[in-house]
Parts: C-alpha cells; sequence; structure tokens
C-alpha cells in the first residue's frame, strides 16, 4: 500500500518538506482554488503537479496519485444526467487530471453539506483535541438557529426538549461559533460555505429528492462519466457520507454496504470505486468495515484510515486516535493487505492517514481543523507499523 498524505496546497501550514519527514511518499491533493463547477484546465494541474514533484536536490521524491475531490455540482446531485454543461465540465476537469498521469480521483455525492461536525477542539482525556459531531449540539441548531421546516420531524420529544435546553444555554458567541462551523464547509470540503439564509434556499431546492432520486441522479452521472475514466485509466472512489445517514432531512446515500452494492451493480465500469473511509462508515455500528473491505476489495483504490468512537446516545461521536475507537484497524488492514498483495505496484491502494488530534506543539499553532500535521503523523507511524507487522507475516 502507498502512504499518502492530504496537502492542501502552497497556502497550506504543512509544507511539502514537512510532509517528507512524516514517511508519506505519495500526495492527495485537489485545485481547491477553482471555483466549483468550473472545469479545471491542463495547465493548472500541470502546475500544481510539477509544484509537488519537482524535488529540492538531496530530497525524497513525492508523486501526486490522488486528486481529492472534484467537486461536483450541486444541479448534478438535484438533475442527475439532465445537468449536462455541469458534468461535461467535470469530465474536462478529469481529463485535465488523466492527462498528468495522476490515477486515483476522490469525489462524494453528499447534497448541501459535506463531513460535518459540531465541536472542532473536543478536549480528550490527553489534553489533546478531537472534533465531535454531538447529536444535542447539532439538533439545537437544526431546530433553534437554522429553524429548519419540517425539522421536528425529525427528533422525537424528548430529542427537542434536550435540544432546547441545550439551545437556551448557549451564549451568543456558541451560537455564532456552531453556525460558522456547520455552514462554513470544513476544510476539503465540496459545498459552498452558506449564511443561514442561503442554507435554507439550498435545502429548499432539495425539496421532493428522496434516496431513491438521489441515487438515480449518482448512477446517470457515473453513466455519464465512467466511459471517460475507463477510457484514461483513472479510478473514480467515491467517498462515504460522513456522518453516514441523514442530515437537514436530506437524503444521503453511500453509507453502506448496501448502498455501495446497488451503485456497483448499477454501474460496472471497473473506473467505478470507492474510498474506503473508516472512520466516515464506522460510525454506524451495523458497518461491519472488515466485512466491507473484504467484499468491495477490488474497488477499493484509496482508503482513509481513521477511527471514530461512538458516544453513549447512539447518534454521537468523536474522532479517537487512529487506533483507538470503534475500528479494528488490524482486521482492516489485513483485508486490503490481501487485495494489494495481488496487484501491480502501479495499482497498489493509496491510503493516508485522515484526520489527527491537535497535540503538542499543534495546540498553540493556526492549524487546518481536522488535518494539523502532528496527529496526523502519529496515526500514520501507527498504520505503518501494523503494515510492517502484517509483512513480516508470509500470505
Ligand atoms: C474530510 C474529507 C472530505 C472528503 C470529501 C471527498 O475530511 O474526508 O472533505 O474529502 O468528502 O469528496
Amino acid at each position: 500500500m502507498r502512504q499518502g498524505w492530504r496537502w492542501f496546497g502552497p497556502e497550506a501550514p504543512v509544507t511539502l518538506d514537512d510532509v517528507r519527514q512524516t514517511g508519506a511518499t505519495t500526495i492527495v491533493s485537489s485545485l481547491h482554488q477553482v471555483p466549483i463547477g468550473r472545469a479545471w484546465t491542463e495547465r493548472e494541474v500541470a502546475n500544481r503537479k510539477s509544484m509537488i514533484e519537482a524535488t529540492p536536490a538531496g530530497r525524497s521524491s513525492l508523486t501526486w496519485s490522488v486528486v481529492e475531490s472534484i467537486p461536483i455540482p450541486d444541479a448534478v446531485k438535484r438533475t442527475g444526467g439532465r445537468a449536462k454543461t455541469e458534468i461535461e465540465a467535470w469530465i474536462a476537469s478529469l481529463e485535465a487530471v488523466a492527462a498528468c498521469d495522476i490515477p486515483i480521483v476522490c469525489y462524494n455525492f453528499m447534497p448541501v453539506v459535506d463531513w460535518t461536525r459540531t465541536d472542532l477542539d473536543y478536549e480528550t482525556p490527553t489534553g489533546a483535541t478531537a472534533m465531535r459531531f454531538d447529536q444535542e449540539r447539532f439538533a439545537a441548531f437544526d431546530l433553534f438557529v437554522l429553524q429548519r421546516q419540517g425539522a421536528g420531524d425529525d427528533y422525537s420529544r424528548d430529542d427537542q426538549d434536550r435540544a432546547r435546553r441545550v439551545y437556551e444555554a448557549m451564549s451568543d458567541e456558541e451560537i455564532a461559533e456552531i453556525t460558522r462551523i456547520i455552514t462554513s464547509a470544513l476544510p476539503g470540503s465540496t459545498t459552498e460555505p452558506l449564511t443561514i439564509p442561503g442554507f435554507r434556499d439550498k435545502l429548499d431546492s432539495y425539496a421532493g429528492i428522496d434516496a431513491a432520486k438521489l441515487r438515480q441522479n449518482l448512477i446517470e452521472f457515473l453513466q455519464a462519466v465512467t466511459p471517460a475514466a475507463e477510457a484514461r485509466g483513472v479510478k473514480l472512489t467515491l467517498h462515504p457520507d460522513d456522518p453516514p445517514r441523514s442530515l437537514f432531512g436530506l437524503p444521503r446515500i453511500a453509507s453502506s454496504a448496501s448502498d455501495y452494492a446497488a451503485l456497483f451493480d448499477a454501474v460496472r465500469s471497473p473506473a467505478n470505486g470507492m474510498c474506503y473511509c473508516t472512520g466516515s462508515l464506522g460510525v454506524r455500528a451495523d458497518n461491519d468495515l472488515p466485512a466491507i473491505a473484504r467484499r468491495f476489495a477490488s474497488r477499493i483504490h484509496f482508503a482513509h484510515l481513521r477511527a471514530t468512537k461512538r458516544e453513549g446516545d447512539g447518534r454521537s461521536f468523536h474522532e479517537s486516535a487512529h487506533l483507538e475507537g470503534d475500528v479494528d484497524m488490524v482486521a482492516v488492514l489485513k483485508e486490503l493487505v490481501v487485495e494489494d498483495r495481488k496487484r501491480q505496484v502501479k495499482d497498489q491502494i493509496v491510503f493516508r492517514s485522515d484526520h489527527g488530534h491537535r497535540m503538542l506543539d499543534d495546540l498553540t499553532k493556526t492549524v487546518t481543523p481536522g488535518y494539523p500535521a502532528i496527529g496526523r503523523m502519529r496515526g500514520l507511524a501507527e498504520l505503518r507499523g501494523i503494515l510492517h507487522a502484517l509483512d513480516a507475516i508470509p500470505s
């Protein structure tokens, strides 16, 4: 397996030289500066690639092997194959990526919000901080800050009472903070930052789109884009919903093994692949992670490895250290390694240690939420340790 690192570009606090020191050898990146929906040009991709791959004298080399992500505009999620112009622009971006020999593209199909948390710096017992999704704070935002129409139908009377108490105890600053965290699109998100009125409008634009419709739209998108990907040898990898359940009454359709099975059955192209994210899928107790890795092994080209810990209410969770929490990382890596050993080097699975605790020097620095260097490096080192141990055991 190839050890990857998500790099947010030349303005990011973590530099390419920092990445070299983590031991990662391959880069996961995107043209975050390009507005969603605008086609990427080959020149733009090539410039970024040469930034990554121009190795200073004496330094170890890095390659750019994964684009995470080419964002999918709302029009595609809402209207599927009818969003012809948007799909053409997406294919043009894909072709620019392919022309630069980058073999893997990650994307997701979550409407309105990409990954969602309520707390960025939840203090863990070690003093390091983690990202957290607190169901009561989320409900307080949905019911009383956003005041989403129909939200009451999604929460029990007890849940609503608890959310009201949480909301009433929040200061104005706390309300502003949770609004910012939820609406302004966390780093790497493929959705637009929104204001509260903009958020309500976006939700309205999805009225009448249920899970079956959204799935059909994704299938139409895949039918349109997989021929281009297949012809150019690019693997498309669908990232799971994070968290893997409906939020704000919106459908989500990449949350479970049966969701992925439906997509792989509908679009059989080998370019139709999976980004296997243990942290996202692991939030659901009924997602058996090693079984998912085994079942879809040949479809997995990219993996996000991190662990989440479900809390007492069964809905809240926080991001634990990579080998703690609810994910059996040894069992997961065993499955991925079995698949990886069957592949040629050029087709090996790229993984990155996903997210990381904010710890040590990063506690006093400006960091990218979820992506501080030290916590991610701790995770990568632990994962690498497992891989070394598995390598020592003959297959
Ligand atoms: C968050 C990331 C997501 C992911 C996209 C993939 O940390 O996992 O933003 O990049 O959902 O398209």
